[in-house]
């Protein structure tokens, strides 16, 4: 009798029973940038409140929204439907932000895999603390549920989906006790329906789907466009052949789908007309870039868009000093109108740039003048390369990404622990790169873009600088160090990356052709290209208020490294010339050095 009852539900489910096994929760901020303006202004609660980003509404509340703003409507329109609508400046993301990742910091208690997607969703798979649960015996559903006619499934689903949605409504509960946020949240066994169920009931409110509504929801969906992986060209291409809805995607043969599409691509699209979804929930990392951008109607002056990104670059700073780990890349983007064919399209190029523009003082990472303005000297030098100045450009965007990090070193074989008090360390190669010694892992002029919280990058280009790329693969390997390497610092050998004099020249050129000398009033092209190493071969130097060690090295540490790494640098501290030599003729650095511990210095901002 049970084979009987599970053949007849099984294929009333249309799946096999393991495609049934986890429970993901998808929880979504109500009216999230507004409800982050009214907890900071109460007094907004009691108004319809539109957040304003340039001429649109990106958002309201649920007061304003009742006369009828919605979601990115233009403010001229919004205001029409609400004469005594209340409007928040929204550009500023900073708040956002910080909620955001406070309502990540709350999921994580869960101890479950987060996944953030955007600013005010996550995903949350707790397949394993349903399992857990669900011997505790309480199965009642929380919040509605889609269909309340679905048939029992074997497999026992709809018993682990209940209990997710008890697990989902503690989640918003704690969310909104300890920060004051109202959600909502979508259960369900993949990442697709949770998604899509999430708004059935707003605000403040959960919906369950158990699996055999999959395919009758699916089916409700007007566009193929509301399947969040369906993204716009997808879109063109089914359109144009008479797939709209989804459930015209659901009707359409697969044969049909694989001559528009490649044959796995035709697979997952009829897989998710019918709410199948296998992706994982991936936990969420720090952001792999941080950055901004800026869009505007024209911009098509060189020192307007140097004002636009010196105002990115100091937002930037804060989510970067936030974010806590060392930039050692940075993208610039620009989206170029192009007049005649009315369209725009966006360029980048990245570049390397020196860990020692930033400095570490009490733990937070900081930025000097002196750093932020040779920050922009690297930003207007990528744009002079994007950019022939020679001709009229317009520009309606731009953009700045650090798009590399070093690890702050806090472990004990970083050589930070070997040299410095902890008063203030200045940024050091990282000697423990989590990475494999593959050139192009740490080989940050040949980065491939990676995805940033709001740049596209469809279009980014890469700018291989300085222009030696077999050097740079070298230095790269050198930099991911063996075990033993960093056992034994004495054995360590890293290179620094120099331009060589005719970069040198170049650099120079473009800094005495353009406005960059303005930015950088007190930096010769020289030394401004010099690596790390000679600079602090010239801080410890002059740091030094006795003859062996300067003052700000710990002496017992420095007692306990290995005879030959204290002479070399004893001999060093005593004769810094070879470093000024150095420093006053630039155009000797590119002949081989020697390796030298000193080269783990840095200045000292
Ligand atoms: N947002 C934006 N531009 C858009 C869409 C959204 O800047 N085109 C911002 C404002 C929103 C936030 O992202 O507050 C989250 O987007 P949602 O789509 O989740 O919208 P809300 O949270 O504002 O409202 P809802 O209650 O519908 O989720
Ligand atoms: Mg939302
Ligand atoms: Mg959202």
């Amino acid at each position: 009798m049970d084979d009987t009852i599970m053949q007849s539900s099984s294929s009333a489910c249309s799946y096999v029973d393991n495609e049934h096994s986890r429970s993901i929760i998808h929880i979504d901020v109500d009216c999230f940038y507004a409800q982050v303006e009214m907890l900071r202004n109460p007094e907004l609660r009691a108004v319809p409140l539109g957040i304003q980003q340039k001429n649109i509404v990106v958002t309201s509340n649920y007061e304003a929204r009742n006369y009828g703003v919605q979601k990115c409507m233009l403010v001229t329109d919004a205001v029409k439907v609400c004469p005594n609508l209340k409007l928040v400046s929204g550009e500023d993301l900073h708040n956002y932000r910080a909620a955001s990742n406070k309502i990540f910091e709350v999921l994580l208690t869960w101890k479950c895999p987060v996944e953030k997607l955007g600013m005010d969703e996550n995903f949350i798979d707790v397949t394993k603390l349903v399992e857990e649960k669900v011997k505790s015996g309480n199965q009642t559903l929380i919040g509605h549920m889609y269909n309340e006619m679905s048939m029992e499934c074997p497999c026992g689903c709809h018993t682990r989906l209940k209990i997710a949605s008890q697990i989902a409504s503690d989640m918003r509960q704690k969310i909104y006790n300890d920060l004051g946020y109202t959600t909502c949240a979508g259960i369900a066994h993949n990442k697709l329906l949770a998604k899509l169920v999430c708004p059935l009931h707003k605000p403040n409110d959960q919906t369950t789907i158990f699996p055999e509504s999959a395919e009758g929801f699916m089916s409700t969906l007007q566009s193929v466009r509301c399947i969040p992986s369906i993204g716009s060209k997808t879109t063109e291409t089914l359109i144009s052949h008479n797939i709209i809805s989804v459930s015209d995607l659901q009707k359409a043969s697969l044969e049909e789908l694989k001559k528009n599409f490649s044959s796995d691509m035709a697979v997952r699209l009829k897989n998710l007309s019918l709410g199948e979804d296998s992706t994982p929930v991936k936990q969420t990392g720090r952001p792999q870039s941080i950055g901004l951008e800026d869009s505007f109607k024209t911009v098509s002056v060189k020192s307007e868009v140097e004002d636009k990104f010196s105002a990115l670059l100091q937002r930037l700073l804060v989510l970067v000093r936030e974010d806590g780990r060392i930039p050692v890349s940075l993208r610039v983007t620009l989206r170029k109108k192009d007049a005649k064919r009315l369209s725009s399209h966006r360029e980048s190029r990245q570049c390397q740039i020196s860990p020692s523009i930033f400095t570490i003082t009490n733990g937070t990472l900081a930025v000097t003048d002196a750093g932020q303005q040779k920050l922009m000297t690297i930003i207007m030098r990528l744009f002079n390369k994007l950019i022939d100045l020679s001709k009229p450009f317009h520009l309606t965007l731009v953009g700045l990404a650090f798009t590399k990090f070093q690890e702050r070193m806090t472990g004990r074989s970083s050589i930070v622990n070997y040299l410095m008090n902890d008063i203030s360390v200045q940024s050091v190669l990282n000697l423990q790169n989590d990475c494999d010694t593959s050139a192009t892992s740490m080989d940050y002029s040949a980065a491939s873009p990676s995805s940033s919280t709001t740049t596209d990058l469809s279009d980014a280009e890469v700018e291989p600088s300085p222009k030696k790329p077999k050097k740079v693969n070298w230095i790269a390997k050198r930099r991911c160090l063996s075990k033993e390497e960093v056992a034994s610092p004495s054995k360590l050998k890293v290179g620094e990356l120099r331009l060589n004099s005719k970069e040198l020249e170049k650099v120079s050129e473009l800094r005495l052709n353009s406005r960059d000398r303005s930015l950088t009033p007190r930096a010769s092209p020289a030394k401004d290209n010099l690596s790390d190493a000679s600079d602090s071969m010239k801080d410890v130097a002059e740091g030094g208020n006795c003859d062996d060690c300067p003052s700000y090295v710990d002496k017992e540490v420095f007692n306990a490294l290995p005879d030959e790494m204290q002479q070399e640098l004893k001999a060093m501290w005593k004769n810094p010339s070879s470093s000024e030599v150095q420093r006053s003729s630039p155009r000797t650095t590119n002949k081989a050095k020697p390796n030298t511990i000193l080269k783990y210095f840095v200045p000292h901002k």
